[in-house]
């Protein structure tokens, strides 16, 4: 059985909305980030970089980012359509989408809540955030644009995409006022909540 190493309103989120999605039967173990836990030897064993989540598989190997386990487990089962086919239309946008989210977002993500680690200088700290928020907000608008007169992520239809994108849109400070200022983002996220399995991984993470 897998096991999702996770912590409540990480990255984990996502991963475990994917895992619910597909039905499969997983095991969690819970790290507490605020004691350190992530760095902690027996934590580095299992991901090297001292980020949540992590994620075993069925033979003990563990994989790190994200990312990657929402495609290994859409790749992996499925019958849960968590991906487009390949030879579909939908699929280079479901890659374009989950890269920037994951590659370009999320990044900007981290410099607004740990902006001290990009800069040697402490009181540069608030330049930094403001930075991000900046980032952020020219990110958002491109997601949001491509949103226009689209059900999802994708296009037509839900995907994994979907679930990255409604936990990086509440890592945004007031989610609300990125909802206010992109309203198709609001739109997808909201739907992408109500589903069962999404709901059930974001109610354990506290959203
Ligand atoms: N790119 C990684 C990032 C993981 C990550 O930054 N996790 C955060 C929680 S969302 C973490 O463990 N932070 C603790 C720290 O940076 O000390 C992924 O998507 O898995």
């Amino acid at each position: 059985m897998m096991t999702l190493y996770w912590s409540p309103r990480a990255a984990s989120e996502a991963a475990m909305a994917a895992l619910n999605e597909t039905g499969a039967e997983y095991r969690t173990e819970k790290i507490n980030v605020a004691a350190g836990e992530h760095k902690s030897a027996d934590y580095l064993k299992i991901n090297p970089n001292g980020l949540v989540p992590a994620l075993e598989l069925d033979d003990g190997r563990v994989m790190f980012e994200t990312a990657a386990m929402v495609l290994y487990l859409a790749e992996r089962y499925p019958e849960a359509g968590l991906a487009p086919s390949p030879d579909g239309a939908q699929r280079a946008p479901y890659y374009q989408w989950l890269l920037f989210l994951a590659g370009t977002i999320q990044p900007a993500c981290k410099r607004y809540y740990w902006p001290h680690r990009f800069s040697t200088d402490a009181g540069d700290a608030e330049k930094v955030k403001a930075k991000a928020v900046v980032d952020l907000l020219a990110h958002w608008k491109i997601v949001d644009d491509a949103l226009k007169g689209r059900d999802w992520m994708a296009g037509e239809d839900f995907s994994a995409v979907d679930i990255y994108m409604l936990m990086l849109a509440h890592w945004f400070i007031p989610t609300d006022d990125l909802f206010a200022r992109c309203p198709n983002v609001a739109r997808v996220a909201e739907k992408t909540a109500a589903r069962p399995a999404v709901k059930k991984a974001r109610e354990m993470h506290g959203r």
